[in-house]
């Protein structure tokens, strides 16, 4: 018997069908982010420096330089992680030919080469404006800026971006997700919270006022608590945008590193579904602070998965990594954090979820918290192993041995 034959015995007994799991799994894409292959650079021609109150430490070698080298990087990683995915850009990521071309006035155009690889490689698209890294957001405001003017491009850009989410999703038959996030706020203590938040608001309405059809681009909105120079007040607030989202249909987005230390994304899935048809995810892992860490396979990992699993909303969290660490390899970072993606939803659908229910109403709560702790070693590995090999990627550590011969042949030539 093969260790996999073995291990499903183990999970058949609780009456887990682990080969309709894997089909099902199959079906699950993950919107792996761009920005991890390149510190959140892009190639603008007159490009700026990060802000917006994100870093990226380290300089590890073989960063890419250009879109070609990026996407040829991105080919790497998602060819050591089981499934089909979707890949999510910025709008920093354009190509223009060597043309300066403000963000307002982007279009379709500047990502056909994109849209070209996506195609040939059967990936999905998602996009996000980028309000930030820009001269018109020097002073940390975008939407909710006092001057007209400024709001005005920062209005423009957005609805840009949903014309040009659009275009993907119809391009490539698979709606985009189009994610707004703002760094608005301030280092210091506010004395009007109220105002900002109406520009906001009334930025926001002008945006969603032109009609983007929704068959192909689906609108997000992106909270925040703090960022580096806006310790004391963000605009764009989880309260604002929940009520925003509720009130105007459009999906709250929830970047795991945008909470209180102590306020876990797991625990609000489950009251957003009750009054939402679907949600979106940032999955990223805060060290201290959002420090957009490579995603581990952490008790809050497996938390999030068990929540969209036993909840049966893998049709209604669409779930998008957002971690950019550039003291490792870039290609194993989105490459572990992807598969540890993976891994929690797995971890999640062996586990006999109906009964672990049933105990909890019965109140047997010694059963449920046994249970729980006994199927974390469970032979879950030999599943995994299985699934890597019958999509045809690396089991266990073996992906390892691509990154480094890649390091070796691309990434240690490029200066
Ligand atoms: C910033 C937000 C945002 C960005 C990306 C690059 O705190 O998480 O999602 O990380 O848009
Ligand atoms: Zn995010």
């Amino acid at each position: 018997m093969t260790q996999y034959e073995a291990a499903k015995k183990q999970y058949e007994k609780w009456g887990i069908n682990v080969e309709e799991v894997l089909e099902k799994l199959e079906k699950v894409a993950i919107s792996v982010h761009c920005w991890q292959g390149d510190d959140v650079g892009g190639f603008e021609v007159n490009q700026s420096e990060l802000s917006g109150g994100i870093d990226v430490t380290g300089n590890y070698q073989g960063k890419a330089r250009t879109p070609d080298e990026l996407r040829s990087d991105l080919e790497k990683a998602l060819s050591l992680i089981p499934g089909k995915h979707k890949v999510n850009l910025h709008a920093i990521y354009a190509e223009t030919n060597g043309e300066v071309v403000e963000r307002d006035q982007l279009e379709p155009k500047h990502f056909e080469k994109w849209v070209e690889w996506a195609k040939k490689n059967g990936l999905g698209l998602d996009f996000n404006p980028t309000l930030f890294s820009h001269e018109k957001a020097a002073d940390g405001l975008t939407l909710s800026h006092p001057d007209a003017d400024i709001r005005q491009y920062w209005i423009d850009h957005c609805i840009a971006s949903r014309k040009i989410g659009a275009y993907f999703g119809k391009e490539l038959n698979n709606p985009c997700l189009t994610n707004i996030w703002i760094p608005d706020g301030y280092k210091d203590v506010p004395s009007d919270r109220l105002t900002p938040r109406k520009r906001l608001k009334d930025s926001l309405d002008e945006i969603f006022s032109v009609d983007v059809d929704e068959n192909y681009n689906i609108d997000a909105v992106e909270s925040k608590l703090f960022g580096i120079g806006s310790e004391a007040y963000v605009v764009g607030s989880h309260e604002f945008y929940l009520s925003y989202a509720l009130q105007n249909n459009k999906l709250c987005l929830l970047d795991t590193g945008h909470y209180h230390p102590t306020e876990m994304v797991s625990n609000k899935i489950s009251s957003m579904l009750l009054f939402s048809e679907k949600l979106a995810l940032h999955v990223s892992r805060p060290v201290r602070w959002d420090s957009d860490h490579v995603v581990t396979l952490d008790d809050e990992l497996r938390e999030i998965a068990l929540e969209i699993v036993r909840n049966d909303a893998l049709d209604r969290v669409m779930i998008g990594l957002d971690f950019f660490d550039a003291s490792i390899n870039r290609i194993a970072a989105w490459t572990i954090g992807t598969r540890n993606m993976i891994k929690a939803l797995l971890y999640a659908m062996l586990t006999p979820n109906e009964y672990l229910k049933q105990l909890q109403e019965e109140g047997n709560f010694t059963e449920r918290l046994a249970l729980i702790e006994e199927f974390k070693t469970y032979p879950f590995g030999a599943i995994w192993n299985y699934y890597c090999e019958k999509l045809g990627v690396p089991t266990q550590e073996n992906w390892l041995e691509d990154v480094k011969q890649y390091e070796e042949d691309v990434l240690s030539k490029r200066s």
